[in-house]
C-alpha cells in the first residue's frame, strides 16, 4: 500500500449552519494503471455551530402581571416566558 496525497478542500463562501448544516461530498480516487481504475467515497461534512444567533421572544414583547398594591420585592409573574424564548443555534449555544 502506498501513501496518497489528498487535496485539501477549501470553502468558496462562508457557511451558515442555521441555513444548511450538512454537506455531502463525493470523493473520487483514480489510480495510475492502464486503464485507470477508480474508487469513490461519500463524505458527509457536518457544519458545527458557533453562537452567532441571539435569543429572541415570540411575541417580541412578552407579558407579565402583578397584582395591584403588591409589596416591594414581590416577584412579577412572567407569562409562560420560557416556552416563548427561542434561539436558532444548537446546544450549548441555545437559551
Ligand atoms: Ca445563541
Ligand atoms: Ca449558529
Amino acid at each position: 500500500m502506498q501513501s496518497c496525497n489528498f487535496d485539501i478542500f477549501s470553502l468558496v463562501a462562508s457557511l451558515d449552519r442555521e441555513t444548511e448544516d450538512l454537506y455531502t461530498l463525493v470523493v473520487l480516487a483514480i489510480d495510475q494503471g492502464v486503464p485507470p481504475l477508480t474508487g469513490q467515497a461519500i463524505v458527509y461534512v457536518q457544519v458545527t455551530d458557533v453562537n452567532d444567533k441571539s435569543p429572541y421572544f415570540v411575541p417580541e414583547i412578552p407579558e407579565g402581571e402583578i397584582e395591584e398594591h403588591s409589596q416591594a420585592n414581590t416577584p412579577v409573574t412572567l407569562l409562560d416566558l420560557k416556552s416563548r424564548t427561542f434561539d436558532d443555534d444548537v446546544a450549548p449555544n441555545q437559551v
